[in-house]
């Protein structure tokens, strides 16, 4: 079977942990579709950190309390960075981090597109699923918020208001820029074409799915496709787990909420993109999304084999397994 996720970072990567967990049991084939919207320039690299905290996890490099960047990390030069006042001083990129952005940007200036930098970087990591940035083109996420003199509205780069501001400043809006234009990556809608299922990472909604669903000719071939779409909810009785999803949906009017997330995905057969939507098992369990189909299980991802139930209970609700 073949088994096609939508991913953002720490949450992504955690949930495609299981899903390898369980695909080694049944010899199913997983391809990550990963978030590119958080991507962005620093100090002259281009940094992926959706891919990256995806292809660590998988790899088994990832510093597992950040959930971002390696294990053993050291900030050498983010420290000489910050002597000679180098900005932006509040992203910090650590020494052996910084290895795989100087192999990303050489690639990506020698002409080869995102996708192939992946597959090139996962020949190190071998994270025993495949790995596919959402598209090979530019695709950011910027988020407007009042300017700092107060005078109007001002769009700064999600890692801007994640990262410096802590997602204080409240958010008027995200723009996905370049997604107008933007074309799935290689092999994105071949995956989705020969998927047996969908299934929706529980990731931020609404800065690392709908990034990904705002490539129009994904968002169609998911939408159009045969495979059943699943999603996952990341939130669990009205809390975000970790992280700052609930600051994102309260931008956009969305109750932080299992039912809330559910209902902005919206049923497939009715413009929106899900068949079925698994919640946690106590407090979510009520919840109602018209036109799709809920089932309520435990969601806490603690380890590999919790996870991998939770995608067996995904299987099951799109009717496979
Ligand atoms: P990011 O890109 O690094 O922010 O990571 P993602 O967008 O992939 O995932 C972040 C989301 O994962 C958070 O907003 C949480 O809602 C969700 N999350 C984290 N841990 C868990 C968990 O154990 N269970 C569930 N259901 N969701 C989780
Ligand atoms: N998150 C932080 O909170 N502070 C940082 O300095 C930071 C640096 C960083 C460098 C590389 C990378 O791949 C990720 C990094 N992140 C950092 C995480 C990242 O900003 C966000 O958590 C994600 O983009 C949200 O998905
Ligand atoms: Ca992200």
């Amino acid at each position: 079977m073949r088994i096609v996720v939508l991913a953002g970072g720490i949450g992504g990567a955690r949930f495609l942990a299981g899903v390898r967990a369980h695909a080694r049991t049944t010899g199913d084939e997983v391809t990550a579709v990963v978030n590119v919207g958080d991507d962005v320039w620093m100090h002259g690299l281009r940094i992926t950190p959706d891919l990256d905290s995806v292809m660590y996890t998988l790899g088994g490099g990832i510093d597992p309390e950040r959930g971002w960047g390696r294990e053993g990390e050291t900030w050498t030069v983010k420290e000489e960075l910050a002597k000679y006042g180098a900005e932006p001083t509040w992203f910090g990129l650590g020494d052996r981090d910084i290895a795989t952005h100087l192999v990303r940007t050489r690639m990506l200036n020698a002409g080869y597109p995102l996708s192939a930098v992946v597959a090139a970087l996962c020949d190190r990591w071998q994270p025993g699923i495949t790995m596919l940035p959402a598209t090979d083109d530019r695709l950011e996420t910027h988020v407007v918020v009042t300017a700092e003199d107060g005078t109007g509205d001002q769009a700064i780069h999600f890692q801007e208001w994640w990262v410096r501001h802590r997602a204080a400043l409240p958010a008027k809006q995200f723009r996905f820029v370049g997604a107008d234009t933007a074309k799935p990556a290689a092999g994105v809608l071949d995956a989705l074409r020969a998927a047996d299922i969908v299934l929706l990472a529980p990731s931020n909604p609404i800065v690392s799915i709908a990034p990904v669903l705002a490539v129009s000719a994904l968002r169609d071939a998911l939408v159009t496709g045969s495979a059943p779409v699943v999603g996952v909810s990341p939130i669990i009785g009205g809390s975000p787990v970790r992280g700052m999803a609930d600051k994102c949906l309260s931008a956009v009017d969305v109750p932080c909420s299992a039912q809330g997330v559910g209902r902005l995905y919206g049923p497939r057969a009715d413009g929106g993109v899900l068949d079925g939507w698994l919640v946690d098992e106590t407090a979510d369990a009520a919840t109602d999304v018209p036109g799709v189909r809920v089932a309520a299980v435990p969601l806490w991802m603690t380890d590999d084999d919790t996870t991998a139930a939770m995608v067996r209970a995904a299987l099951q609700l799109g009717g496979l397994a």
